[in-house]
């Protein structure tokens, strides 16, 4: 290219004139997100043992925010504020950890929609609500009878309902037996959980099956409407050295669960309910006090007693993922241990359910031929399939675990197209909706299960990573190695300007219903009710009111309730407490939260705004004087 013609063609691009061919960007150039201009996506990925969700930008694999939802997060206060406290209360008591696996975009039509994230913990099973005008988690939903919970939160195409599964099996009802019994007395649920109705997310209905473990979830659209699939590994019921017992036959299940006619049968009155105690935990828009209402029953769907409501398709050598094709003809499971990656056929499973092509039946659910659902068998994809996503362009791409690629065919003719290669042995993958009925496609994100030395090594433990690729040529191109924190499972990506015209800049100082809240300086005060002082506060730049607080004592239990009374974006105020035995609060505009503080001993103790708030932030301050008892 002559000189001079290249910087009239730089111009021009510049001037967003033309769009240069994309092979023809360089990696670098593809993540360069310039100074003034937002990423394309944001991306959500979970934080694994973390419990929360981590917010990126695509394509700069910039980190944006994390997302506080099942572990308590010092920070800003998450979970150790007495506004949200109660979002971590659970039936076992207060948990302040969780492992989060599988975040879920709300949809409509089957196609993400930007109100809602949902995610799973899979220890003591819970799925959340986060609202994406926020970024916050808003509900959180204990599931009964369940041992942990994987599965989840995959969602229905209108957002219906979202899943959760029994990931091992245990007693139900929970007993004291011996483990060796186990064939006796373990069993899995599949859990429907309500989720289109914020502040009223609830279990739908459980359905009681046979006592494997289930693994992975995802719901039909499309001519699939109405079904979700599950998949199950440990068919052999093994409870010890699952390692080796637990992969000893050829095929385990996917479950197919038709929920319409779950919906059916409970209308029909064909349920059993079931007394047990679960925590629905929310936090409203008006007060943003989470509070948890104690639920006492489930509805339990017997498969013998509501025929029709779940079928089991064979699947090879312990299934993990299971996604069904953007069409929701096809329905792909990822055999962990298998050579061949099984496409079943939605059509080809309503015939066999119809003329009745059963090998079998287990607790009154049939279990359908192999040969007569399956499409095909991929062939020599790779080693270790794992989870499997879709660019609306025909072609899935699927995670392999030992083989450490990804391999891209064509499902519907079951050919092998592409691969390339993860640095680590690969995980989860994620396209822009790519397990949605349409995949904006464009960027593939590969995430590492076992981590390698990619980044600066950071002592035992090193960094986990991910790998951009963009996909919107004719060939994958590397572009990025993203760092990643937690371990991210699952992750999903909406374009950004879905959400940017949502999200809230500021909470209304006018339509704060906190009891406690404090809407100008002269409401300012303190109030004693025997042991209890309540402080009503107000924070603005740059100070609080009141900043001088006598007439505390030993033994009585102090309440700040700080308001924020700015009204503009972006501007937080912090609030901290010398030797307080609690967290920040990190408190935004027009927002009120409370620190609860019990002060052990007499002194003037010192506190102070945490978030740099202008020139004056560094004289935010005041004094908490605390006499004998
Ligand atoms: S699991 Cu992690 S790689 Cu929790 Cu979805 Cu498959
Ligand atoms: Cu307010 Cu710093």
């Amino acid at each position: 290219m002559k000189p001079r013609f290249k910087l009239a063609l730089f111009s021009a691009v510049a001037a967003g004139l033309v769009s240069l061919p994309s092979q023809a960007q360089s990696p670098a150039e593809k993540v360069y997100v310039p100074h003034g201009k937002y990423d394309e996506f944001y991306a959500f990925l979970s934080g694994g043992f973390d419990g929360q969700v981590n917010v990126y930008g695509l394509p700069s694999g910039r980190h944006l925010k994390t997302i506080p939802v099942f572990s308590a997060y010092p920070m800003n206060g998450y979970g150790y504020s007495e506004e949200t406290k109660a979002m971590l209360n659970t039936s076992h008591g207060w948990i302040p950890w969780g492992d989060s696996h599988h975040p879920e975009l709300s949809q409509t039509n089957g196609v993400p929609d930007g109100r809602w994230l949902f995610i799973n913990e899979n220890n003591t099973p819970r799925v959340a609500r986060i609202d994406l005008k926020t970024f916050e988690t808003t509900e959180i939903v204990e599931i009964p009878f369940s041992g942990g919970n994987h599965a989840s939160t995959f969602i229905t195409p209108n957002s219906e309902y979202i899943t959760a599964a029994t990931r091992f099996s245990v007693p139900i009802p929970q007993k004291d037996v011996p483990i060796a019994e186990y064939k006796k007395y373990f069993k899995g649920t599949l859990t429907f959980v309500r989720a289109d109705k914020p502040g009223k997310m609830d279990i739908a209905f459980q359905i009681l099956v046979p006592g494997y473990d289930y693994d992975l979830a995802h719901c039909g659209k499309g001519p699939s409407y109405g079904w979700c699939f599950f998949t199950s590994y440990n068919t052999e019921q093994a409870h010890t050295l699952l390692e080796i017992n637990a992969s000893m036959k050829d095929k385990d299940y996917i479950a197919a669960v038709n929920w319409k006619r779950a919906e059916e049968c409970i209308a029909q009155g064909k349920y059993k309910e079931v007394k047990t105690k679960y925590a629905h935990n929310y936090r409203p828009e008006d007060t943003r006090i989470a509070r948890t209402e104690w639920k006492t029953s489930v509805k339990w769907i017997i498969p013998k007693e509501c025929p029709g409501v779940v079928y089991y398709l064979p699947t090879p050598k312990s299934p993990h993922g299971v996604d069904v094709s953007p069409d929701g003809k096809y329905i792909i499971g990822g055999g962990k241990l298998a050579t061949v990656i099984p496409i079943h056929s939605f059509d080809k499973m309503i015939n066999a359910i119809k003329n009745k092509q059963f090998a079998g039946e287990v607790e009154g659910i049939p279990i359908l031929k192999y040969e007569a659902v399956n499409h095909c068998e991929v062939p020599n994809p790779c080693l270790g399939p794992l989870h499997t996503e879709f660019d609306g362009k025909g072609r899935a791409y699927t995670s392999c675990f030992i083989s450490s690629d990804v391999v891209i065919y064509d499902y519907k003719k079951c050919k092998v197209l592409d691969r390339v290669p993860t640095y680590y042995s690969v995980g989860h993958l994620m396209i822009p909706g790519g397990d949605s009925a349409k995949p904006w496609g464009k960027y593939l994100l590969p995430m590492n299960k076992i981590t390698k030395d990619i980044f600066l090594p950071t002592g035992p433990e090193l960094p986990h990573a991910a790998q951009l690729y963009d996909i919107s040529g004719s060939k994958p191109q590397f572009l990025l190695d993203m760092t990643e924190l937690g371990e991210p499972h699952y992750a999903q990506a909406i374009p950004a300007k879905i959400l940017m015209n949502k999200s809230l800049k500021i909470f209304e100082l006018d339509k704060n219903k906190h009891p406690y809240a404090t809407k100008s300086e002269e409401e300012a005060k303190v109030v004693r009710k025997g042991n209890e002082v309540h402080v009503y506060m107000t924070a603005i730049r740059s100070h609080f009111v009141p900043d001088n607080i006598e007439g505390i004592r030993v033994g009585d239990t102090v309440y700040f309730h700080v308001t924020n009374i700015e009204q503009d974006w972006d501007i937080p105020h912090g609030f901290a407490v010398l030797g307080a035995n609690t967290s920040n609060l990190l408190i935004m505009p027009g927002e009120t939260l409370t620190l609860k503080w019990k002060p052990e001993k007499p002194g003037v103790f010192p506190f102070y705004c945490t978030d740099f708030c202008s020139a004056l932030h560094q004289e935010m301050q005041g004094y908490v004087r605390v006499s004998p008892a």
